[in-house]
């Protein structure tokens, strides 16, 4: 497994996440190998079933409103810990919708997580040694939540009690929440009009769904607690679209995951960030016509508790940008996030892409687990690997980092203009100051290349102004 990673990231042509590497695979053997994990490991055997609510008009938009079954498996080697609240000791499932379009792969819904309770031996996985009892999952079993049920509204809990990271959080949930509003609240929740297929040619559609479990963290086997199945979107009826499930369930992967298999010039590098969790960070780059590129950028946070606040991406001198987005999914039904947009800023030789500090509201606008934001913009130059930078949320320990580094792919640094002397991507008078401090001699300010500054070269300079 590990010498798979290595390789992966050495044909990204960067060490970036080769460094996150080396701790993402201390622990969870059973991750992505085929051998069973030490401990209690949790992984969504199945997506099999989603039950449509209807939809309530929020603000103008119609919030349509779904859940998706799920059916976990313990393919560790520890019978997994089971216990109903207001015991903690149980699985926190949130569910997710994402979706791709016109090369864009963005989430679309999320629900609050279903409070797991009382687990059944069942063999969706292989051969099961049951627990006596349904405080446990025991080592091979399967247990099904069906789509109703993960839609009960009553135990559906905030993710903004929950720490992804350790997979704690209270044992009395929503403390301070309000009530479920009918037909939507809390559970997964999207906006008609990304579903409606008049406004979605060619989209293709993905359900996700996440264990979070403290006994399965404390393992070391949290990363492969994601995975998902594509849908497609049917005829509106009772107030909401009819959604179907496609293909089969693909385990241990979050839905971002599948998105090299869907566009060429994908990739998705996988950034960890020591002592806390996982981000996933997709990109693209394509040419769209009249020497322009699009950049498209998605952060999926899987599990880390520290969180994304900002994401930066170096912008070398002389390259315009234009377009710039993003796009977020909004925290609902009493959830304290912030849905505040980031803005974004060209400066330094970078765009950034940033949120509310922690220090200046701990609800502010970050990218928390099992959750993904979307960067794009346009520039004039073609794709080269950069790394990205993403600036966390929560502060950390002493000596934890602020920041991560994500392997993608950039705009390269345009051809060196050589009137363009001080290298800052306009010829100017700064430029032409220092070929005249250089009056005669050799070297800076010899722009057409004779061996020296003289009037040649002023008039070079001149003709490339701008
Ligand atoms: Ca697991
Ligand atoms: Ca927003
Ligand atoms: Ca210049
Ligand atoms: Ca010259």
């Amino acid at each position: 497994m590990k010498t798979t990673h290595i390789l992966s990231a050495l044909a990204l042509g960067t060490t970036a996440i080769f460094i996150g590497q080396l701790s993402a695979t201390a622990g969870g053997g059973g991750s992505d190998g085929g051998t069973a994990s030490v401990g209690a490991d949790v992984i969504v055997g199945a997506i099999p079933n989603v039950t449509k609510y209807g939809s309530v008009v929020v603000s103008g938009q119609t919030i349509m409103s779904y859940a998706i079954g799920t059916t976990s498996c313990n393919i560790g080697t520890a019978q997994l810990e089971w216990f109903a609240s207001p015991d903690n000791r149980h699985p926190f499932i949130p569910m997710n919708a994402f979706r791709l379009k016109n090369g864009r792969f963005e989430q679309v819904g999320m629900s609050w997580g279903k409070h797991g309770f009382t687990a059944l031996q069942q063999t969706l996985c292989g051969a099961c040694t049951p627990s006596p009892t349904g405080t446990y999952l025991g080592i091979g079993c399967s247990d099904p939540y069906s789509s109703s049920l993960n839609g009960s509204q009553g135990g559906l809990g905030t993710r903004s009690e929950v720490n992804a990271a350790t997979g704690t959080f209270p044992g009395t949930t929503n403390a301070g929440m309000p009530s479920a509003a009918a037909t939507i609240g809390r559970r997964l929740q999207i906006n008609g009009a990304d579903l409606d297929p008049a406004l979605n040619t060619g989209a293709q559609y993905f359900f996700e769904a996440q264990y979070v479990h403290q006994q399965d963290a404390t393992a070391g086997n949290k990363h492969n607690n994601a995975s998902y199945r594509t849908f497609t979107v049917g005829t509106l009826a009772s107030g909401a679209y009819t959604l179907t499930l496609t293909g089969g369930t693909t385990q241990q992967k979050a839905a971002i995951q599948a998105w090299p298999g869907l566009d060429a010039t994908a990739t998705v590098a996988t950034v960890d960030v020591p002592n806390d969790g996982r981000f996933f960070v997709g990109c693209t780059a394509h040419y769209i016509g009249n020497e322009t590129w699009r950049y498209e950028y998605a952060i999926h946070n899987l599990n880390s508790d520290r969180s994304a606040r900002a994401f930066s991406v170096p912008v070398p001198a002389g390259v315009t940008v234009t377009n710039i987005g993003f796009h977020d999914v909004n925290y609902h039904s009493g959830d304290p996030s912030s849905a505040t947009d980031w803005t974004s800023a060209v400066a330094g030789g970078a765009i950034q892409w940033s949120g509310g500090t922690y220090s200046a509201s701990v609800n502010g606008n970050a990218i928390r687990f099992a959750t993904m934001y979307n960067f794009w913009f346009d520039a004039n130059q073609a794709p080269t690997n950069v790394n990205g930078s993403i600036e966390l949320f929560k502060p950390g320990g002493a000596g934890a980092p602020t920041s991560v580094l994500a392997a993608v792919r950039g705009p390269s640094a345009p051809p060196l203009n050589p009137a363009d002397l001080n290298g800052d991507g306009v010829v100017d008078g700064a430029d032409l100051a220092m070929l005249l401090n250089n009056w005669g001699g050799t070297g800076v300010g010899d722009v057409d290349g004779s061996g020296i500054v003289d009037a040649a070269d002023i008039a070079a300079l001149l003709n490339a102004w701008g």
